[in-house]
């Protein structure tokens, strides 16, 4: 957001005020950047509407930062300082059937399985927490740079968000930088990607502060599709302490996407719709 109000300043600031800017060259300097904004392989977003088919009962207590079903079962974790965990969860229910508080230092985010390990990241700590899936126990730890924010994996690689633009691939044995992916809503950068789904070959990302979905093609970034999720929580559900839409899980038993948000009193099954 904050690059995007750059642009707009630089090109409205006066001539007299740009570097090395007289007439024709300054010509040039905008028309570079207008086609900065506009690739040629920009992609126009489809949107879609939200349909519910399910209603289940959440955790307020919970600020979701990662959601996923692993063999059948519901993880989540929880972040805040002082009140993070790792979470199995009763579908049906919303019963916390297993629960890993983390020291009050930790600050958890997105998670995932991969390959029979869990992977939890941390927000500022520069950790990501390696635990076994059954007992939530610590494994392991892999050290990262920057913020960590969601994360989701294709089944190869660990898919990483940073509430920038950008979605990092890393190796899960060394947590290095495999490939970056710059992501594109209607050919702009669009930033605050936050927690991720990997699913039908597409990420899905929540946009951090929107009731929205996004679908990005892992191959160009561009996002494909989205669902317009506005008024999914109930007014009257809505408390002081209610924060941001956030978690996507996909469950391959059913085919069902799963979406809350922090501290949300419920969790829904959607489908799109027109
Ligand atoms: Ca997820």
């Amino acid at each position: 957001m904050k690059r995007f109000l750059l642009l707009i300043l630089f090109l409205t600031l006066p001539c007299a005020l740009l570097p090395g800017c007289a007439g024709g060259t300054r010509q040039k300097v905008e028309k570079k950047n207008i086609q900065a904004q506009k690739p040629a392989s920009a992609v126009k977003v489809i949107r879609w509407k939200y349909q519910l088919s399910g209603e289940y009962k959440h955790d307020i207590g919970a600020y979701t930062q990662g959601l996923f079903f692993y063999e059948g079962k519901l993880y989540e974790s929880a972040g805040q300082y002082g009140e993070s965990s790792l979470r199995i969860v009763e579908l049906e229910t919303g019963k916390v059937l297993k629960r890993k508080n983390f020291d009050r230092k930790y600050f958890l985010e997105g998670a995932c399985v991969l390959d029979g390990l869990l992977y939890v990241l941390t927000w500022k700590e520069g950790i990501c927490f390696v635990c076994d899936p059954a007992t939530l126990e610590q494994k392991a730890q892999l050290r990262y740079r920057g913020e960590g924010w969601g994360l989701t994996t294709d089944g190869k690689s660990l898919i990483m968000s940073d509430g920038s633009d950008r979605i990092r691939y890393r190796d899960p044995n060394t947590f290095a930088v495999e490939r970056e992916l710059s992501v594109r809503y209607n050919g702009q950068p669009l930033e605050w990607l936050n927690e991720l789904e990997y699913f039908g070959g597409h990420i899905w990302a929540n946009v951090y502060g929107l009731e929205l979905l996004v679908c990005i093609d892992p191959e160009t970034g561009n996002v494909l599709e989205d669902i317009d999720c506005r008024g999914i929580l109930p007014s009257n559900l809505k408390k002081p302490t209610t924060d941001v839409f956030n978690g996507i899980a996909y469950n391959p038993a059913d085919g069902g996407l799963y979406v809350t948000g922090k501290y949300w009193p419920k969790l829904f099954r959607i489908r799109k719709a027109k």
